[in-house]
């Protein structure tokens, strides 16, 4: 199924009274306070997220998994997905593969196919968290940790391999999210298991084309229960620094201990130059993948109020690859998607919203409570009128999930691929 403009343009006259009403009253207080819209518009409009290949089918947990129907089954289905998400928010322009679960038969036909619907590819994910079919060695007690240096080989040729695929279908990064640890004290030796990790990733990284960056991530627990190789954002950075200047640390919201100061990590690394992705979801006990901003916005717009000040002030840093990685059990997952760039732009936008002069000399008047207020008086601001615009001038749709329903979208997939097609890999 395809959305073309014209349809969604139709939809749109639906809503333009209302909204139009509701943007100029919003803009007029906007622009009387010292804010440009139109700056803000264009950062919204500019911003493109990736969505992982694996968000789009029904995500499961070790319980088991209930599929939803009409999931897309091929890696070409996928892709079509993620066009219908571009088309109705026009910010969802790239696809993030996972490797081996969406390895393209015929890459020049992919990559065609995926830039009809104007999406690109970005990172490429490798996976040795779990043993593939016929594999000659298993990657149970670990992969680029590993003490059998046959067992690093295998999973440091995987990596390999996702490089050459990536680089066929015009990626220009590798992330790695390394599940290696260990169960239970005693198992592991902790120097030796980072030293094979720095080792092995080295080696990957010596072996990526020059125009490529290496996105380390990490994760305090899960699948392992007593210790993981790379736990936290000092463990991935230090990793980043001994592979060289084109490896960074990636830092995915779900990976932390429950309050860890998030924000607080965004603004060291970026300070730094090495914070290189950024995944999206939310949580409320571990990694529990949900919808974005569904349990804790305010910490969301904190964080995004960070990297603003990053992108603003730390010039070493790159530009940062944006992913949702996130994949709960009951939604519709396209809707889900949905809301998650819904979420992800309304905390954007709030935070470009800060008043960062005034929020400087407040902090430096050691201003407590006017610091809190000039933060608020951004959080606060009910800013989806500003997303509204910017879709509208993209030709996106005012209002997508009402949009993805008035279109009968998932009826359709259902009618393509039917109702008992479940997405490959999961
Ligand atoms: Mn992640």
């Amino acid at each position: 199924m395809k959305l073309n403009v014209e349809r969604i343009v139709e939809q749109n006259q639906k809503w333009l009274d209302s909204h139009k009403a509701a943007y100029g009253f919003l803009a007029e207080k906007l622009e009387k306070n010292g804010t440009d819209v139109q700056i803000v518009l264009k950062k919204l409009e500019e911003l493109q997220v990736a969505i992982p290949s694996w968000a789009l089918g029904a995500g499961g947990t070790r319980f088991g998994r209930f599929s939803y129907h009409g999931e897309p089954a091929s890696l070409k289905d996928k892709i079509s997905d993620v066009g219908l998400l571009h088309a109705l928010t026009q910010t969802a322009g790239a696809i993030s593969l996972h490797i081996p679960w969406d390895i393209p038969e015929d890459a020049h036909e992919i990559q065609e196919f995926a830039a009809s619907l104007g999406i690109g590819f970005d990172a490429v994910n490798s996976n040795t968290f779990q043993d593939q079919p016929k594999m000659k060695k298993s990657y149970r007690f670990g992969s680029l940790c590993n003490p059998d240096p046959s067992v690093r080989d295998l999973a440091i040729q995987h990596n390999l391999d996702v490089i050459d695929i990536g680089k066929k279908l015009g990626s220009k990064s590798l992330t790695t999210w390394l599940a290696d640890g260990s169960n239970f004290p005693g198992q592991h030796n902790f120097q030796e298991a980072l030293k094979n990790t720095e080792n092995s990733l080295q080696l990957i990284y010596r072996s990526m084309p020059d125009d490529w960056k290496l996105f380390i991530e990490y994760k305090p627990y899960e699948p392992n229960f007593y210790s993981t190789v790379i736990q936290d954002w000092g463990t991935s950075l230090m990793l980043a620094n001994a592979c060289g200047n084109r490896a960074y640390t990636l830092v995915d919201l779900g990976h932390h201990l429950p309050n860890t100061n998030i924000e607080q990590i965004v603004a060291t690394l970026m300070m730094k130059g090495k914070l290189g992705g950024f995944h999206f979801n939310d949580s409320k006990y571990g990694d529990d993948d949900l919808t974005v901003g569904s349990i804790k916005p305010y910490a969301l717009f904190l964080i995004w109020n960070e990297l603003i000040y990053g992108m603003e002030h730390n010039t070493d840093n790159p530009s940062l690859a944006w992913m949702i990685d996130a994949s709960h059990n009951i939604k519709d997952p396209l809707e889900d998607l949905l809301q998650s760039l819904e979420a992800i732009q309304i905390a954007h936008a709030q935070a470009l919203l800060v008043d960062q002069k005034v929020l400087r000399e407040t902090q430096n008047q050691q201003d407590v409570v006017l610091c809190q207020e000039v933060l608020q008086d951004a959080y606060r601001t009910d800013v989806r009128p500003l997303l509204r615009e910017a879709r509208l001038r993209s030709n996106a749709a005012i209002e997508p999930i009402a949009a993805y329903r008035a279109f009968n979208v998932r009826n359709e997939l259902v009618k393509e691929r039917g109702s008992h097609s479940v997405a490959s890999g999961l």
